[in-house]
């Protein structure tokens, strides 16, 4: 489903191959451009590709826009984009909850009842104190849009939350049209149970969601972190982190397929630039045949320096 472009000028040309539903850029800037399928997310790349590619099937995307959102369709699955304005981020709580209640507008509109995969990146995450946080805000803006939903925990999809240098949030996922399955992680407490000192609202995520697409059965592993159980663990030590993070993607992922493929569409996001060289050493070790992007960005929780996403298929054995 995913590939990984190492340098292009323009998005454009890939956006009219067929099977490219859409093109992830990442560059300092994040909000809509008039190039339908082309997602700028506000992220710097440390090292690995400026793009990401989405591709599905084989016929051209179907793209449009409707309630302030963009969407992209191939056969049984759409991704769908928002950007949230620089003015509206200085209220991320009610600016979140306006983006998700109109994206599954369109979700409805569309006919896509399943959400499997969701992105969200926002300016200043770490910014405020206490329940202030700007994290902890776009928590219950998001929740509240899924209690007005009715969404249930257990149809949380997978998801990744971080924090850009750049101005303006984006909110985009990925939908079909049949249930996937959500997973949880052993080694962790589901997000969505997470006492209350990290937040008036638990974050709304599961550890993963596993879908068949195009007869191939996908998995989405969602941003993780050096947590366990609720708690962060190694506050400080990058190569501490790094190596919970990996074993808490390799004990999830255990429990969702006994065999898969390579990860692909990596993401381990680095909040120090300097980590960069410790990460590379680490992914190469643990996952040699996977394709990784380094991005710079803030993690949700000030206490964390890494969070890792892939997504990979599952094998039969
Ligand atoms: C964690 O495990 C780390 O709020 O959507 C990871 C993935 C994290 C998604 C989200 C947050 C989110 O709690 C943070």
């Amino acid at each position: 489903m995913f590939a990984q472009v190492l340098s292009h000028n323009d998005p454009t040309a890939l956006l009219a191959e067929p099977g490219v539903l859409a093109v992830v850029s990442f560059e300092p800037r994040c909000e809509a451009t008039t190039t339908l399928g082309n997602i700028p997310v506000g992220l710097n790349a440390l090292s690995g590709p400026a793009y990401e590619v989405i591709r599905y099937g084989q016929s051209p995307a179907k793209r449009g826009t409707l309630h302030d959102c963009q969407w992209n369709e191939i056969d049984d699955v759409l991704c769908l984009s928002t950007w949230i304005p620089e003015a509206e981020c200085d209220h991320i709580g009610t600016a979140t909850e306006a983006a998700y209640l109109r994206l599954y507008r369109v979700l409805e509109a569309r006919g896509f009842s399943q959400v499997f995969r969701i992105w969200n990146y926002m300016p200043n995450i770490n910014s405020g104190e206490g329940d202030s946080e700007e994290y902890k805000q776009f928590c219950v803006g998001r929740q509240r849009a899924f209690d007005a939903l009715a969404l249930e925990p257990q149809d949380f999809p997978a998801a990744s939350a971080l924090g850009h240098h750049s101005r303006g949030a984006v909110i985009y996922l990925l939908a079909t049209r049949h249930a996937g399955q959500h997973h949880e992680n052993p080694l962790q407490q589901s997000a969505y149970e997470y006492p209350r000192e990290y937040g008036p609202s638990s974050p709304s995520f599961a550890r993963a969601t596993s879908m068949t697409l195009g007869g191939e059965k996908q998995i989405f592993i969602s941003g993780t972190a050096a947590i366990l159980g609720h708690a962060t663990q190694s506050p400080g030590d990058i190569d501490e982190q790094l190596k919970i993070t990996i074993a808490n993607i390799d004990t999830l992922l255990a429990g969702v397929a006994a065999v898969h493929s390579p990860l692909q569409a990596v993401r381990v996001y680095l909040r120090h630039e300097y980590h960069l060289a410790a990460a590379q050493e680490a992914m190469a070790l643990a996952h040699p045949h996977a394709e990784v992007t380094f991005l710079l960005a803030d993690i949700c929780r000030a206490n964390l320096l890494v969070e890792i996403e892939a997504a990979c298929l599952a094998q039969s054995p």
